[in-house]
């Protein structure tokens, strides 16, 4: 089996790009075994303090975000960074190169009582030539050159896409990734849903009626039976699609009128569109691919509806009536 190491050499992505994508990696072997060791080392439970979205930090939120913040300021291509758990970015001081947007452990609600939580990493191009701000992170998701996710759940795995399909790695007992995903492809029809149904009161319209309609079942319209699954962990409900299909949504609702939707743009929302679309899949907010949203905010929220082709049209559709 290929290693990562081996697959990086011989992908004509430039140099300097492979070189983030192996220092994220890096980061994600070293987070892999703090999650793993959970209750070992004490590293279960509350931070005791919020991050920049009045969430509660898990103490793996803050280990998590400073190993990967550690591994990217080490790496000479890396202009800057953001995180779910940072308030602003951070800039290496080095011009040119590239921008790292993550979530270093997307699902943490989950850790405590031992499922799946994953990093989700993104990669922009930097401004050449000037001192690095936050807007110059706020590019659409269509720039990104590069996306990708973790998962730390019975295997280990990594999962990105540097432009050229979608490939995933796992983590083997000596602590290498291999190739063993190769060419990801999500079908474009499915029988499974991922929503939390608990928030069915607030949902507009659209959302009703898809959801209405799967739970029809086969005597319904859409003439066939559904399966629904939610993990609460974005990353873990992300790669069941990857890797058989399914539709995951995460839409706008009433409770907070002014918010587009709980994920966050920057983050959430646009490396997991590219990662779906990279797998032959869609991405919108609703009406609108994700990956052309101009963002405004790095925290920025964004509904999501992603997956299996086929699912995602019909929730388009209905979102443009
Ligand atoms: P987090 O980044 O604070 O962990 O929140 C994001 C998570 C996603 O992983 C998941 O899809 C969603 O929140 C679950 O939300 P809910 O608890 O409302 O079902
Ligand atoms: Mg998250």
């Amino acid at each position: 089996m290929n290693t990562l190491d081996d697959f990086l050499k011989g992908h004509p992505s430039a140099a300097d790009l492979k070189a983030v994508i192996a220092a994220v990696a890096s980061a994600c072997v070293g987070i892999s075994r703090v999650v793993s060791a959970g209750a070992i080392a004490g590293n279960l439970g509350s931070a005791g303090q919020m991050n920049v979205q009045a969430e509660e930090q898990k103490q793996l939120d803050v280990i998590t975000n400073d190993m990967l913040s550690d591994s990217l300021r080490k790496c000479p291509p890396v202009a800057g960074f953001a995180s779910e758990e940072l308030d602003t970015i951070e800039a290496t001081g080095r011009q040119g190169g590239f921008l790292v947007t993550f979530d270093p452990l997307d699902g943490s609600s989950n850790i405590d009582v031992n499922v799946s939580v994953g990093t989700i990493f993104s990669v922009l191009p930097a401004p050449p030539d000037k001192l690095l701000e936050e807007r110059d992170f706020l590019l659409p998701g269509r720039r990104q050159v590069a996306a990708g996710y973790a998962i730390y759940g019975p295997q280990t795995m990594l999962v990105l896409t540097l432009m050229d399909g979608v490939h995933g790695f796992t983590l083997s007992a000596s602590g290498e990734w291999l190739l063993t995903h190769e060419r990801v492809s999500i079908p474009k029809d499915t029988k499974e849903f991922a929503i939390n149904m608990s928030n069915q009161r607030h949902w507009a319209e659209p959302i009703r009626t898809y959801v209405d309609g799967c739970l029809a079942g086969k005597t319904g319209e859409r003439g066939k039976d559904f399966n629904m699954r939610w993990v609460a962990s974005m990353v873990a409900d992300v790669h069941r699609i990857m890797m058989r299909g399914g539709v995951f949504m995460y839409p706008w609702d009433k409770r907070e009128p002014d918010r587009p939707g709980k994920l966050r743009l920057m983050y959430e929302g646009n490396p997991m569109a590219l990662l779906i679309e990279q797998a032959g899949g869609e991405a919108i907010n609703g009406r609108e691919d994700i990956l052309d949203v101009q963002p405004s905010a790095l925290h920025e929220r964004v509904a999501v509806v992603l997956g299996s082709a086929n699912e995602v049209k019909l929730v388009r559709n209905l979102s443009s009536v």
